[in-house]
């Protein structure tokens, strides 16, 4: 009796070990566990691009946009459009500040440009939001000019999908 229970549960086991390896994808093997909670309709990461039709130029309320257009998820992508240098419009480019604070006051001491005034050409420029932290963006022109006085920042936290 009790061996008969012992042989089931190690056929089932077995079957269950060879199910997994057989799918093996260092990635997803786990999703091949039949108790493992499947969501067929499980959200893809967005594409979204920043200001949405006015793009990133001066003067625009970047902060107001982004809370309009949030929330925003781990793995989304922000795309930032805005024209190269061309004698006619204002040059952009993208920054990261570090703290709450240096984004209050536009101070780009410590800020890391991640696309300078060429990378907002052509499709734009993107950036995945991967981790779960704030982000702070800047425009980095006119030493911080274009984030204090034309609202060319905004936060993001993004949130973690739980499915
Ligand atoms: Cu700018």
């Amino acid at each position: 009796m009790a061996v008969k229970t012992l042989v089931v549960l190690v056929v089932f086991m077995f079957a269950m070990i060879s199910t997994a390896m057989a799918n093996k994808n260092p990635d997803n093997w786990n999703y091949n566990w039949p108790w493992y909670p499947h969501n067929t309709n499980a959200t893809q990461p967005k594409k979204v691009v920043v200001g949405g039709s006015e793009n990133w130029h001066f003067g625009f309320n970047y902060t107001d946009w982004a809370l309009k257009n949030g929330p925003f998820y781990i793995g989304d992508s922000l795309v930032f459009k805005y024209d190269p240098p061309n004698g006619t419009t204002f040059p952009h480019s993208v920054y990261l500040l570090p703290n709450y604070w240096s984004f209050l006051k536009c101070d780009l001491r410590w800020a890391k440009k991640i696309a300078d005034v060429n990378q907002g050409g052509g499709g734009g420029f993107e950036f995945v939001l991967k981790r779960w932290q704030p982000y702070y963006f800047a425009c980095g022109e006119k030493a911080g000019f274009h984030c204090r006085n034309g609202t060319m920042k905004f936060p993001v936290m993004p949130l973690i999908h739980w499915d």
